[in-house]
């Protein structure tokens, strides 16, 4: 079974999918409800952000029981029906696993604090005395992800300032000890639990951040030791055991790394054989909208990747960054979290058009491909949403200098010309849980659909040639000659062309044109854009598209 070398999977932020019960926030019943939708967009699985019993305080990252269903989404047994009914759609279902951290409202979490500094209870998290005179200082100086410390101090029973401890996000997502083999039996326990429910794989959350060194020492980047929680050795041996795990079942289910590691080679580490199958190519997100950039990226992914054996992923959007469209209508279009703000200057329709150009690419890459709910709609990032809507941590811990991810995260536009654009019934007694731009009017799966220029049909054309056409999804990619700031490859016997170069360039020779991000110009491929070429009799003698730019305009 290796459906996933190939697949494309499509990210449901569940709050943000489809509101099923009027509250304004999207629900599984939503979901179930536009599964066809899913379906006839040409994906092969769905993966759900997390769904879990959770007081929301990050988007859901922050699990109080893994083996409930929040309420305000639905029931354990509706996510049962979900995952079978996606199935009946040819739907296969991934789950989202946050292993670094639970939520303060975890039962492990209260009945460690209701315990004595060096109880077993204690000892499943990272509870350490403070530092100074009277442990008024943290432990170390590690800084959250979120901004701030990273420890946080607790209260005893009278009141009297305790023990502090690690969070790398919020502080109301306490870091697990994954020395402790407690925490090692319930995640296997808490796969196999989803996994007996029907799930065909997970994604691993923070993938790279599990394992502490136990000393718990000072970053220092010139030490040449491993670095104190990022991407140490002694998690091979974790994903090793899940993949074990995983391995066990009649049909395998599926692992797959959410690792940020600059280092390709690094990464690959984790999808050596008897590892994680998969892991999200973060390089290639945050690439900016250059050619040799993106070249590199690809070499080095696909380099990386062949040394063990592991398919590649493609990945251009998920709930944590910018949206394309806005992201590559600025004039640096790399996405870093440290320099991500809000009112940077951008040009929607570049935007929109390089974000078509660079979807055309990533479907035909070499692997499989992720897409985030909304891209296929070609939504902008909503960058102007009142201080008072946002929710997500990154925002509010930063002092509001980060704009947060809520902007990538507001209700899908389904259909109609006002608010909620079908998001949630007609008769919703809530508003929508952040707010839509009235502008998305136009970008309704409604308004898209059967739209020949629309985005959403782009989407449906590019998924059904992907799905039909042997050369794409997982094997080799071939180098086509061509000319400075132009990608251009053969799958096969098709060719995707993408033109970065800001001028017209002469296509290289080829039967016929099958689809393209934008009108082409007779024999010329405009600037920001892509094309899939049928190469048919030129297949094997592609003629470089190399001497195009003497010629073009
Ligand atoms: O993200 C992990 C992660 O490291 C980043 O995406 C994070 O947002 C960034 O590094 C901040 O600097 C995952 C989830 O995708 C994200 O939504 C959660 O907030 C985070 O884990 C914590 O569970």
């Amino acid at each position: 079974m290796t459906w996933w070398r190939s697949a494309v999977i499509y990210q449901v932020y569940v709050r943000s999918f489809a509101d099923g019960d009027g509250d304004g926030v999207g629900d599984l019943a939503g979901v179930r409800s536009r599964l066809p939708y899913v379906r006839d967009l040409g994906v092969d699985a769905l993966w759900f952000n997390p769904w879990y019993l959770s007081p929301w305080v990050d988007g859901g990252y922050d699990v109080a029981d893994y083996r409930s269903i929040d309420p305000v989404l639905g029931t354990l047994a509706e996510a049962e029906q979900l995952i079978a009914e996606a199935r009946e759609h040819g739907l296969r279902t991934i789950v989202d696993v946050v292993p670094n951290h639970v939520s303060d409202q975890h039962a492990w979490f209260t009945a460690a604090l209701a315990s004595e500094p060096g109880s077993e209870e204690r000892s499943r998290f990272w509870f350490r005395p403070g530092t100074g005179v009277s442990c008024e200082l943290p432990p170390n100086e590690w800084v959250s992800h979120f901004g701030g410390p990273a420890w946080t101090r607790t209260k005893d029973a009278d009141g009297v300032p305790g023990e502090w401890y690690l969070h790398l996000f919020a502080p109301e997502q306490p870091d697990l000890n994954w020395d402790h083999p407690d925490v090692r039996r319930e995640h296997e326990d808490v796969l196999r639990f989803w996994f007996d429910r029907g799930a065909a794989g997970i994604r691993v959350d923070s993938a790279a951040l599990l394992v502490k060194d136990p000393d718990l020492p000072e970053l220092d980047p010139a030490s040449p030791a491993p670095h104190p929680y990022v991407d140490r050795d002694e998690l091979h041996d974790i994903y090793r055991g899940w993949r074990a795990a995983a391995d066990s079942y009649p049909e395998p289910r599926v692992l797959i790394g959410e690792l940020w590691l600059p280092d390709p080679d690094r990464m690959a580490r984790y999808v050596r054989p008897d590892e994680l199958h998969t892991a999200f190519n973060f390089d290639f997100l945050t690439s900016p909208w250059e050619a040799d950039r993106l070249r590199e990226c690809i070499d080095s992914t696909l380099a990386a990747h062949r040394e063990v054996g592991a398919p590649a992923t493609w990945v251009l959007a998920n709930h944590d960054v910018t949206r394309q469209v806005t992201r590559l209508g600025r004039a640096a279009t790399s996405f870093a979290f440290e320099t991500k703000r809000a009112g940077v200057a951008t040009d929607p329709a570049l935007g929109l058009r390089r974000a078509r150009a660079a979807a055309l690419l990533a479907m035909a890459l070499p692997g499989s491909l992720y897409v985030y709910q909304g891209e296929e709609l070609g939504l902008p990032e909503v960058e102007n949403l009142q201080p008072h809507w946002i929710q997500d941590p990154m925002h509010h811990r930063s002092g509001g200098v980060d704009p947060g991810r809520d902007g990538a995260r507001v209700p899908i536009p389904w259909s109609g010309s006002r608010r909620p654009f079908g998001f949630s019934p007609d008769d919703a007694a809530w508003p929508t849980w952040l707010p839509q731009p009235d502008g998305w009017a136009s970008l309704t799966v409604e308004a898209q659909t059967a739209d020949p220029d629309s985005t959403l049909e782009l989407y449906r054309s590019g998924l059904a040639i992907r799905r039909q056409e042997p050369g794409l999804g997982d094997g080799e990619l071939r180098w086509l000659d061509s000319a400075t700031g132009v990608l251009a490859f053969a799958r096969g016997s098709l060719a995707c062309v993408t033109n970065l170069s800001g001028r017209p360039v002469r296509l290289p020779a080829h039967d016929r044109a099958l689809l393209s991000s934008a009108p082409l110009a007779g024999d010329r491929l405009p600037p920001d854009t892509t094309v899939w070429l049928r190469l048919g009799t030129h297949t094997d003698n592609a003629a470089p598209a190399g001497d195009a730019t003497q010629r073009s305009d």
